[in-house]
């Protein structure tokens, strides 16, 4: 597995797919840029997730880039992820340290310092960091935080902070600007008419707001 690159970060839902399966989402993505995958079919069954996980595993291989699970580290374990993504609700960094093999990528959701506090950000591989702007794509979501809600968290970590939530290509310059080192993004790319396209479009907008910031 190649280091993490927070530059794209996917993350599948295909409820919002308009009913193209997360693989083939997730191909058109890679093809277009897309740096990382995370499997977030959470509205599924174990055995569901499972079986599209084992197909992102073959393409994220083959593709060379990470596939990280939401949430669930013994999905993670099924899958041979290459780590998981956890929220404040779920197991603790530390106790993904403990079960997943040594080398896997732990990333946190951290809002604010708070959240970056008792999620054990110190301790993450990477931040999650959001909801930058409005988002239908996760209802418990809560407030936009914008730039400053970036800006706090960045002070507090040397780790990559990808920026999340309502990311559309227009945000990705204030995103950037305000110390976020990549974006993710469901309904960009999961949404879009042409998923390649947008992945494209998507990652050509945070390396040209790099060169600027
Ligand atoms: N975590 C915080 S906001 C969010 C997640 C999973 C949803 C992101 O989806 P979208 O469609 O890119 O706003
Ligand atoms: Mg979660």
């Amino acid at each position: 597995m190649r280091p993490f690159d927070p530059t794209l970060y996917l993350i599948t839902d295909e409820r919002l797919s308009r009913g193209r399966s997360s693989v083939e989402i997730a191909r058109a993505a890679i093809d277009g840029g897309a740096t990382a995958i995370q499997l977030r079919d959470k509205h599924l069954s174990a055995r569901e997730q499972y079986a599209i996980g084992r197909e992102l595993r073959i393409l994220t291989r083959t593709m060379g880039v990470p596939l990280i699970c939401n949430d669930r580290i013994d999905l993670a374990l099924a899958i041979d992820a290459d780590g998981v993504h956890l929220g404040q609700d779920d197991l603790s960094t530390d106790t993904a340290r403990a079960i997943l093999p040594l080398g896997r990528l732990v990333g946190i959701s951290a809002g604010n310092a708070a959240e970056f506090a008792a999620g054990g950000g110190a301790g993450a591989d990477y931040l999650g960091v959001g909801p930058f702007a409005t988002t239908a794509s996760k209802s418990d979501a809560g407030a936009a935080i914008g730039a400053m809600g970036i800006r706090i968290v960045r002070v507090l970590t040397d780790r990559p902070i990808v920026a999340i939530g309502g990311i559309t290509q227009d945000l990705i310059p204030a995103a950037i600007a305000a110390g976020a080192d990549g974006v993710a993004v469901i309904s960009a790319i999961v949404g879009a008419q042409d998923p390649r396209a947008a992945a494209r479009a998507l990652r050509e907008a945070v390396e040209a707001a790099r060169r600027i910031s």
